[in-house]
């Protein structure tokens, strides 16, 4: 696989410059525009600041891209065109030249193979509600458990079912660490009543079990969940009623396979007038803090 990096990334790793991995599905799928714009340039402002090198991953007419300029950042938020791609669709969107943001499990792989080994999203894909009727599992979980580098995330959406996302992560292998929390964090909400992981409290402990996992030839990934900064939280029980109504109405209108994420995004945004646009921003950039720590600590 050919990777085109940008000046800065390439510059950076030949001079052990830390470098951030950053996923583009949350710009092109995870926002509307222009929010996604200047969250994006937000984002790799804050890498600057906090001493790292933003390396966003996206397909861009079939080219693998590692660090993104700006009309390419401006491309993907506002261009509607641009697909989802996970990590099966990778080969098939380079071979027929597709323009494609990359998710979780495809920024995993393309992170991974461009020798980055930290990446900063927002909440990770897991297991749906209704798993047990839509078999909809999403294939975040299995890269988590196959490549090695260190994920930060705000743990994952109620639109899913935590407690078995939670359990799940635990048969594939998958380590998770809680930053100053013993509790699996629910992206807007800081507690979900989920439990079963492990609390860090500190980033020089995060590196050392990474290098651990890795040179005791442990190949899944280090999966940390960072709780969104307490000004910025929506309760949880703001948000159920409206996730119930977000999956009806899914269901109502034959919303399915990866289809069904960005619907439940959209929809929560739009019940919560804007609150939980502010929420996501913040979340994603409180883990860009926390994986620029981790980078330094680790180069
Ligand atoms: N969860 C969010 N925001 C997002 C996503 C998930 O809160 O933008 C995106 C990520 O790119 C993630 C993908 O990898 O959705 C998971 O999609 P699916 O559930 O179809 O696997
Ligand atoms: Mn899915």
């Amino acid at each position: 696989m050919k990777i085109n990096y940008s000046k800065e990334v390439k510059e950076a790793q030949n001079n052990g410059v830390p470098v951030l991995a950053l996923e583009s599905t949350i710009i092109a799928h995870g926002m509307p525009y222009p929010d996604n714009y200047e969250f994006a340039k937000n984002a790799e402002a804050t890498c600057h600041k906090y001493g790292v090198v933003p390396a966003t991953v996206a397909i861009i007419n079939g080219s693998v891209l590692v660090g993104l300029d700006e009309s390419q950042l401006e491309s993907l938020a506002s261009d509607t065109s641009y697909k989802k791609i996970s990590k099966r669709e990778i080969g098939l969107a380079l071979a027929q030249n597709w323009n494609g943001a990359t998710t979780v499990s495809a920024t995993m792989h393309i992170a991974h193979k461009a020798g980055i080994n930290v990446f900063a999203t927002g909440g990770i894909g897991g297991v749906h509600r209704g798993v047990k009727y839509s078999f909809d599992v999403s294939q975040d979980l299995v890269a988590l458990a196959q490549i090695p580098i260190i994920v930060v995330s705000a743990g994952a959406k109620t639109i899913l079912d935590l407690p078995k996302t939670v359990e799940l992560l635990e048969t594939l292998g998958v380590v998770v660490l809680g930053y100053e929390t013993n509790e699996f964090p629910a992206f807007y909400s800081r507690s979900s009543g989920v439990y079963g992981i492990h609390s860090v409290n500190n980033t020089i402990d995060i590196a050392n079990i990474y290098n651990k996992n890795k040179s005791g030839g442990l190949t899944c990934g280090t999966l940390v969940v960072n709780p969104i900064p307490k000004s910025k939280e929506i309760p949880i029980i703001q948000l159920s009623s409206i996730i119930q109504t977000a999956y009806e109405k899914a269901s109502r209108y034959d919303i399915e396979g990866n289809k069904l994420t960005p619907f439940l995004l959209n929809e929560i945004s739009e019940r919560t007038i804007g609150k939980s646009l502010e929420a996501n921003k913040a979340l994603a950039l409180n883990n860009i803090k926390l994986g620029a720590k981790i980078a330094k600590n680790l180069s």
